[in-house]
């Protein structure tokens, strides 16, 4: 797999293909459609859509380069058992995690609403990685797949930027991953939160991370096939 290099904020990063990993983070249709658990904080759900497109467009390359994709979904066993009480008890009575919605229980596994939106919809194969947190290492086995796979990069994307995106990335980052956050493939209910929690990861020489654009990243995964722009390329191995 070749080594390529991808224009990013604050500057650009040296990626080892061979050693990269795509993660999206909770393109649910709980957070993404009326109904769930997004629209029961109060948000305005039709904000995030704008993600999808680029999320896909990435996936797609990241499956035609071969680069392992993890989803996540955020989300609790029916009983609750592993949800905290802190959690649990927010918001009004009836809107609340476990309660009944149009598209099942809020936030509970197995339901229709905890199910990744169509378009992205996780291949036979592809990790799916249930998490009952904010960030995608609190009580999985992320970082075991990842380090089973000398993972070293984190493409990272999906919803909401400030919250589950920007924890993941402070829990990778702290664990020694270089997560390079795609602008474009994620989203947030505030559009003005998205700005700046994409500011804090580049910030102060990258504090948390690197951040760049599907259209930048794009050819240089094609250059995993062979077929992207040479000038991308730093050497194959
Ligand atoms: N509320 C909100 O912005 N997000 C979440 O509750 N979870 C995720 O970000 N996935």
């Amino acid at each position: 797999m070749p080594v390529v290099v991808v224009a990013a904020e604050p500057g650009a990063l040296t990626v080892d293909l061979s050693r990269v990993a795509l993660i999206i983070i909770d393109m649910q249709r709980d957070f993404l459609e009326p109904g769930g658990f997004g629209a029961a904080l109060g948000n305005d759900v039709s904000l995030l859509a704008r993600a999808i497109a680029p999320c896909r467009r990435i996936l797609d390359a990241a499956r035609a380069a071969g680069l392992l994709v993890i989803h996540t979904r955020e989300g609790h066993r029916p009983d609750l058992s592993d949800a905290p009480p802190a959690k649990v008890q927010r918001g009004p009575a009836d809107k609340r995690i476990g309660t009944e919605g149009p598209m099942g229980r809020i936030l509970i596994r197995g339901e229709a609403g905890h199910d990744i939106v169509p378009a992205l919809a996780p291949l036979p194969g592809e990790p799916v990685l249930d998490k009952p947190g904010k960030g995608a290492f609190y009580q999985t086995d992320l970082d075991l797949m990842l380090r089973n796979r000398n993972v070293e990069t984190l493409l990272v994307c999906g919803v909401t930027t400030e919250v589950c995106v920007h924890t993941t990335v402070r829990e990778a980052n702290d664990r020694g991953y270089r997560c390079l956050v795609l602008a474009d493939a994620c989203a947030s209910y505030f559009p003005e939160f998205h700005e700046v929690g994409l500011r804090m990861i580049a910030a102060q020489g990258g504090i948390f991370g690197w951040v760049s654009t599907t259209e930048k990243v794009l050819p240089a995964l094609a250059r995993a096939g062979g077929t992207g722009p040479e000038s991308l390329r730093i050497r194959d191995e």
